[in-house]
């Protein structure tokens, strides 16, 4: 070698490591994305939030290495119009028939899963997706709204009700398939701690005692039933823990854990009155923790900026380096969480993050012409203000077919049962009687939404904040269009239960206990 060529050869190596640190330096990989929701898990029942009688290792890890956030709110807390949310960066107000459990989704809302599959990731899911509903192409086929599913590795679960889906195998299965070299995005749709549960499970099999549950809120009475209930639900929460600390260890094992963003939490509230489905503080504000190693630079921090489910959307395009006008979904009202990952602080990191905007509309069926019962609110400042805007409606749906809008449950049947105790009678009211069209709580001493201020705090402040932006957004319910929600049809086989039910025939709502329906007032 002579000594131009030697020349040559330290050049083309100096270009060669130069360009590759350059291209490093420049386009890091896109991270891989690892979405683990729990389906009606509630915001605190996790050991890093302080709570004893819910074992939670994987999550607390999580969260130990990654951000703790503690105002996480979903815009809407019922199963398939949250998980709306999610995938498509929009309140649920905002997506039509969406809006609704059980729609048929509009075929112009495209997901973030969808829109990463035309991206070059490689997308799949196990177990609960978007649902209930029925999502297809304008050509009628089934859409895969969160990925390909994996779905064929079963084990013996822990109790006879909690999902025989051995989520964490079929998470190896889909890394298996996974093409070398390309990103991929997951979704883990647990399908706990959702009813029905193991009755006593929690004792029996999860060495739990009654005694361990340290408050009962507020909004149901405190007897062993109600607490023996709590403690099959936490029973179930593990079973979301342990598959995540499966997929952890399978993730370091193959050596992915440093570049993956991992994102836990839960689609609304638990399933219990007063919760899941109504829009009280503990029905949308939920449990969140985020991972991503090499892209969080300081971990370990509590975030207490309030954050939408609508950020995470916008968060996972950026971070795929998708321009969200590329990819045909509908404009984006959520914002990037990336700010917060960047920055060092804890508590409130971007002080702009002070608000958020929750709502409802058709949950369950089982009030007349299946119409919904229609709320708006804001959570800002401690305070949650609630409008509904059908206040002659029953909230949980009408008592004569059972208060559809609450699976069945011990907790449902002493509340209910409460009806026949004078002294006690106040928590049947709580959960299920009709309400007045403002409701104002002051959720840091009244998390349990108890005590409605409205009659004798000014509510002007937060109203005006709440319409001015739903008006922002093209609320139908603020632009005199409200009724399109309450006639979008339900596509469960239990529509138009009330009409069916009053005239004799005996729709099938195997959600409820017969004792849950009770004669009209
Ligand atoms: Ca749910």
């Amino acid at each position: 070698m002579n000594c131009l060529q030697r020349l040559c050869l330290l050049w083309s190596l100096v270009a060669l490591f130069g360009s590759r640190m350059f291209v490093r330096a420049e386009a890091p990989p896109r991270p891989n994305i690892l979405f683990a929701v729990a389906d009606d898990w509630s915001y605190g029942h996790a050991g890093v939030y302080g709570c004893t009688w819910v074992k939670t290792p994987a999550v607390d890890r999580l969260a130990q290495q990654g951000l703790l956030f503690t105002h996480a709110f979903t815009p809407n807390g019922k199963c398939a119009p949250s998980r709306a949310c999610i995938l498509t960066g929009r309140n649920s107000w905002q997506l039509k028939a969406a809006a609704n459990h059980w729609c048929y989704f509009p075929f112009e809302f495209k997901t973030y899963a969808e829109a990463l599959g035309e991206n070059g990731y490689f997308v799949g899911m196990t177990g609960k997706g978007w649902a209930p509903g029925i999502a297809t192409n304008a050509a009628g086929t089934t859409r895969n709204m969160v990925g390909k599913p994996f779905d064929k590795r079963t084990l013996k679960p822990p109790t006879t009700k909690i999902s025989p889906n051995d989520y964490a195998a079929n998470f190896a299965d889909f890394l298996d398939a996974a093409p070398k070299g390309k990103p991929w995005s997951f979704w883990f749709g647990c399908r706990e701690p959702h009813r029905e549960y193991e009755l006593g499970s929690g004792v029996a099999k999860g060495g739990k005692k009654i005694s361990d549950i340290d408050r009962v809120p507020a909004c149901w009475p405190d007897n062993e039933a109600v607490r023996s209930d709590m403690l099959d639900y936490s029973f179930a929460v593990e079973n979301f823990d342990k598959h995540l600390g499966r997929m952890l260890a399978e993730l370091e094992k193959r050596g992915l854990l440093d570049n993956t963003l991992i994102v836990v939490t839960s689609d609304n509230g638990m399933p219990f009155p007063h919760d899941k489905g109504n829009a009280y503080f503990n029905s949308n504000h939920l449990p969140l923790v985020i991972m991503w190693k090499a892209g969080i630079p300081k971990s370990g921090r509590r975030v207490d900026d309030y954050v939408s489910f609508i950020d995470f959307a916008p968060t996972f395009m950026e971070l795929a380096s998708v321009s969200w006008g590329k990819t045909g979904m509908a404009p984006a009202t959520g914002r990037s969480l990336t700010g917060i990952f960047n920055s060092n602080k804890s508590g409130s990191v971007i002080p702009e993050r002070d608000h958020v905007l929750i709502g409802r509309e058709r949950n369950d069926v089982g009030r007349p012409n299946d119409e919904g019962y229609p709320i708006r609110g804001l959570v800002k400042d401690g305070m949650l203000y609630l409008h509904n805007f059908e206040p002659t409606r029953w909230p949980g749906g009408n008592p004569e077919t059972g208060y559809l809008d609450t699976d069945g449950s011990p907790t449902k049947t002493a509340v209910l049962n409460t009806r026949f105790i004078p002294a006690q009678k106040s928590f049947l009211e709580i959960c299920y009687g009709l309400r007045p069209a403002d409701e104002f709580y002051d959720v840091r001493k009244d998390p349990d939404c108890i005590t409605n201020l409205a009659a004798t705090v000014s509510i002007a402040e937060f109203q005006n904040q709440l319409f001015t932006e739903l008006k922002q957004q093209g609320d139908p319910r603020m632009l005199g269009d409200g009724h399109v929600f309450d006639v979008y049809p339900d596509a469960s086989p239990a529509h138009n239960f009330y009409e069916r039910w009053m005239s004799g025939e005996k729709v099938k709502a195997g959600w409820v206990n017969e004792s849950d329906f009770q004669v009209a007032p």
